[in-house]
């Protein structure tokens, strides 16, 4: 079944990957659309990644955020991150890695250049445009930490809904899919935009890699049913 795209992935000179929270199932982190777990189980995630729900309650939607932070530090990358990031080493310039994820694991399996469209969990930034006091004292410590003078929030540094997208990482991302001979959609449901519209501007085949039915199952020349870290070093690694 990977045969034909293994053919394809040796004859594209160039390829884009855009990755989801499937790729990182098998490190151990829940996939966004997962159920929650434990004191989580009543909240779904869709409602706490939102302006509107931080500011409703930043020290529940922070504490949300600190737990999976302290999840992620504890996980590695898996097979599927170790084969980008490996593919990527031995054919410089020929992959460009996109990636939904927030949790930084393609980054600490080696791949570089990542082009992370909904930022970086590990990182913070002001809630509100920050002013010279914001900027002139270390923030208070806190849950959020916050401005000591004007009481401004620290917020993960991540992209919520209604948020616009870094300008810069999204330029690049669609430039890649529209140059690509070849892209690999892994483990995102693709409900969420602008990034899986990625896949549907792609100028190369398509191929979701992807265990359940995805909403981007339409646009792909192939579907794989089957996980990244299985999948990924089938197709990327030299025989
Ligand atoms: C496996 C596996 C294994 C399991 N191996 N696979 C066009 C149409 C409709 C709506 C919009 C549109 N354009 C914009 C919108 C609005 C909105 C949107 O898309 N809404 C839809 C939900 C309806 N988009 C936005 O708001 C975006 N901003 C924007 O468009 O700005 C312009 C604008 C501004 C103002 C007004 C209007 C427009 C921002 C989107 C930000 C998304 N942020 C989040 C949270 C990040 C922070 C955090 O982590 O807390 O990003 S939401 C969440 O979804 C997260 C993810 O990156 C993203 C995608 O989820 P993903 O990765 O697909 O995960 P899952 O869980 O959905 O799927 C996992 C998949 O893995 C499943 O398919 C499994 O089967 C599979 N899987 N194990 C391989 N082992």
């Amino acid at each position: 079944m990977t045969q034909p795209v293994r053919e394809w992935v040796r004859a594209a000179r160039r390829i884009a990957v855009l990755t989801g929270a499937g790729m990182s199932a098998e490190s151990g982190v829940p996939t966004f659309r997962d159920a929650q777990t434990g004191l989580w189980a009543k909240y779904r995630p869709e409602d706490l990644a939102s302006e509107d729900a931080f500011r409703a309650d930043p020290g529940m939607v922070w504490e949300w955020y600190q737990m999976r932070r302290q999840m992620i530090a504890k996980v590695e990358p898996n097979a599927g991150h170790r084969a980008l990031a490996a593919f990527e080493r031995r054919h410089p310039g020929r992959l460009t890695l996109v990636t939904q994820n927030v949790d930084g694991l393609h980054q600490r399996a080696g791949s570089q250049g990542v082009l992370a469209l909904h930022g970086n969990i590990a990182d913070d930034k002001w809630l509100d445009e920050p002013r010279d006091c914001c900027v002139s004292q270390a923030a208070a410590r806190g849950r959020p930490p916050r401005c000591a003078t004007c009481g401004n929030l620290m917020r993960p540094a991540v992209v919520w809904f209604g948020e616009t997208l870094p300008v810069a990482a999204l330029r690049a991302a669609e430039a890649a899919a529209a140059d690509c001979d070849l892209m690999l959609v892994v483990g995102t449901s693709g409900v969420v935009y602008p990034a899986a519209g990625l896949a549907r501007m792609a100028s190369g085949r398509v191929v979701v890699i992807n265990p359940q039915p995805s909403d981007l199952d339409d646009a792909a020349h192939e579907v794989l049913r089957g996980t990244a870290a299985t999948l990924l070093p089938q197709l990327l690694e030299e025989e």
